[in-house]
């Protein structure tokens, strides 16, 4: 089991305020690829920053919502891991966390967690692409991409696109909890992509303590105050069990 710095477990039982980022890498030990890490099988030779776009829609919208149509069916098959339920029990024994995640995997939501922030939107959401509307999820095995009822243009995954604005509201909550914080833990992003990845920044300037959990070290690892390499589904549930040792985990 790994063992955790004293600090940090103690900075967590102390803090009022708990802010959590995760990415790609909380989902990878439920079997649900990274964005960077080497796409499978048909979809290999694609590079998913280039299909995360509106330009690749409009350009093939048959090959994106197909590939959507492939995470969405790959995502249904799997389960949340240790990671995403560790986070959950942390929300349940916090006085107030605030879970902010790039993924567009709804995982955290099926492991329970409440206070969510979805900075990407959702793989299971659809929009009318020229009204920008959300239309009722299709079923998958119509034509792709399937047309808007109202006005026939395609429909389009409920996902920020690369290039596109993130939700407002939810962007405003993810700062306002970033500066709030008293603790801050970036788990299982590379740290890469904006303005997501501003937001650990933002907890630093505002005199936060910011804690990695990634195997790998990102930009951010220089600045964190404390960088625990290894992965979310063994740091988490040890760090429950470590700052909280006499409740059942
Ligand atoms: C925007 C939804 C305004 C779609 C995604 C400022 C500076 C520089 C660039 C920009 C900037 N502002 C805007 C940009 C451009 C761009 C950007 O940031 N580009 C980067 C790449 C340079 N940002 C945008 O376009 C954003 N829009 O800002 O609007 C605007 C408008 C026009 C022009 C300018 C500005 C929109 C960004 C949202 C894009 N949509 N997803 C979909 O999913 O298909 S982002 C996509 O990347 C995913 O959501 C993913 O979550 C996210 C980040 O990736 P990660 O989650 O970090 O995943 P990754 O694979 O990279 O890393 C996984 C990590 O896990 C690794 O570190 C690995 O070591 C680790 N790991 C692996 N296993 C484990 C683990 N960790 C723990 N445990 C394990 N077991």
């Amino acid at each position: 089991m790994i063992t955790l710095p004293e600090a940090f477990t103690q900075a967590l039982r102390a803090a009022q305020r708990v802010a959590v980022l995760t990415g790609a890498g909380i989902s990878a030990e439920s079997g649900v690829p990274t964005f960077r890490e080497a796409q499978t099988g048909l979809w290999a030779q694609y590079d998913p920053q280039q299909l995360a776009t509106p330009e690749a829609f409009q350009a093939n919208p048959k090959l994106v919502w197909d590939w959507y149509a492939w995470r969405r069916k790959l995502v249904r098959a799997v389960e949340p891991n240790l990671g995403h339920h560790a986070l959950v029990s942390l929300e349940q024994r916090l006085p107030h966390l605030t879970l902010i995640t790039q993924n567009v995997d709804g995982l955290h939501r099926r492991a329970g967690s409440r206070n969510i922030l979805e900075l990407h939107g959702d793989l299971f959401a659809t929009r009318c692409f020229k009204e920008n509307t959300p239309v009722e999820p299709v079923d998958d095995n119509s034509e792709t991409p399937p047309r808007c009822a109202r006005c026939g243009s395609w429909l389009r995954p409920g996902v920020v696109w690369f290039g596109e604005s993130l939700p407002a509201a939810e962007l405003h909550q993810a700062e306002a909890a970033a500066a709030r914080c008293e603790l801050f833990l970036s788990i299982g992003t590379s740290s890469l992509v904006y303005p997501a990845a501003e937001l650990p920044f933002l907890a630093l300037r505002s005199g936060a303590t910011v804690v990695e959990i990634n195997p790998q070290p990102t930009p951010l690892s220089q600045h964190a105050h404390f960088v625990l390499q290894g992965a979310a589904g063994e740091i988490l549930p040890a760090l429950l069990s470590q700052a909280f040792p006499d409740e059942p985990t």
